[in-house]
């Protein structure tokens, strides 16, 4: 009998440390997404799992984005039992933290900084608990106006693919107005060059926002994800982008409220590369 309680009781010892390396392993996982808090951050970028670890290849993904003047940017500490810093200019520099620093973030899940790029120019950034690696926030106020749209071009007017291998457009229809919440869909299909070499084409619903279209240089085959957090923020598309090139852009508002449009606005602009 005691012998049995005995067995038993190792028997539930090692179903509950399984259970907990179990819930530890989902836990781990779960921090490593993005599973988010209510922010109107645009773009989300992630202190990686293993960030505190000096061979880490990053610290920061993406390292380095360009995004229109006016993007909010949400950094997640997704580095589960380690506190990270997102602190401006480059470390021990005497301007360091000026321009924007989150202080400690705790190491718990869905702790998160963000800021506002409302300037144009390059902001480099690192962590103060761990100097090795700094990241780039490079903000552009570039846009194009026509056809009742206003795009603005994170890169600059001309995109160079090798200096800043993504770029967000944020595309923002000026004729249907927008209100934070009603669905709104956009077609958009990127053909390369005056051919009707199509890479490209994909419907994107936002929240009643502007579209915020990440295209990323991968020599890679196509293909796209987003947005960023639950309903709002970023969608993003790799192809093999390259410079010497133009690429044509064509931005339909299918629907509004997930009723079609009858006279879509629609906008063809060409982003030409370096
Ligand atoms: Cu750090």
């Amino acid at each position: 009998m005691n012998y049995f309680i005995f067995a038993a009781s190792v028997g539930l010892t090692l179903l509950f440390a399984f259970i907990g390396l179990m819930n530890f392993g989902i836990f781990a996982q779960t921090g490593s997404m993005f599973t988010l808090p209510s922010t109107n951050a645009d773009y989300a970028v992630s202190i990686i799992p293993g960030a505190a670890q000096k061979d880490s290849t990053y610290h920061y993904y993406p390292p380095k984005i360009a995004v229109p003047v006016g993007t909010t940017v949400a950094w997640f500490n997704n580095d589960i039992e380690q506190p990270h810093t997102v602190t401006s200019g480059e470390p021990d520099a005497p301007n360091e933290g000026s321009e924007f620093n989150s202080g400690i973030m705790p190491a718990s899940a869905n702790s998160f900084f963000e800021f506002t790029f409302n300037e144009p120019g390059e902001f480099l950034y690192h962590c103060n608990i761990h100097p090795w690696r700094v990241a780039s926030v490079y903000s552009s106020d570039a846009f194009f106006t026509g056809e009742g749209f206003k795009i603005g071009i994170g890169s600059g007017a001309t995109w160079n693919v090798t200096i800043h291998p993504r770029v967000l457009l944020n595309i923002n229809p000026q004729t249907i107005p927008l209100d934070g919440t009603t669905p709104v869909t956009y077609n958009v299909t990127i053909a390369e060059g005056h051919s009707n070499n199509t890479l490209f084409s994909r419907w994107f619903t936002t929240a009643g926002e502007p579209l915020l279209l990440e295209l990323i240089a991968l020599q890679d085959q196509t293909t796209s994800h987003g947005p960023d957090f639950s309903s709002t923020g970023a969608y993003h598309v790799q192809s093999n982008f390259k410079n010497g090139s133009s690429y044509q852009i064509d931005v339909q508002i299918v629907s509004v409220n997930n009723k079609l449009v009858e006279n879509p606005s629609r906008v063809l602009f060409e982003l030409k590369t370096s």
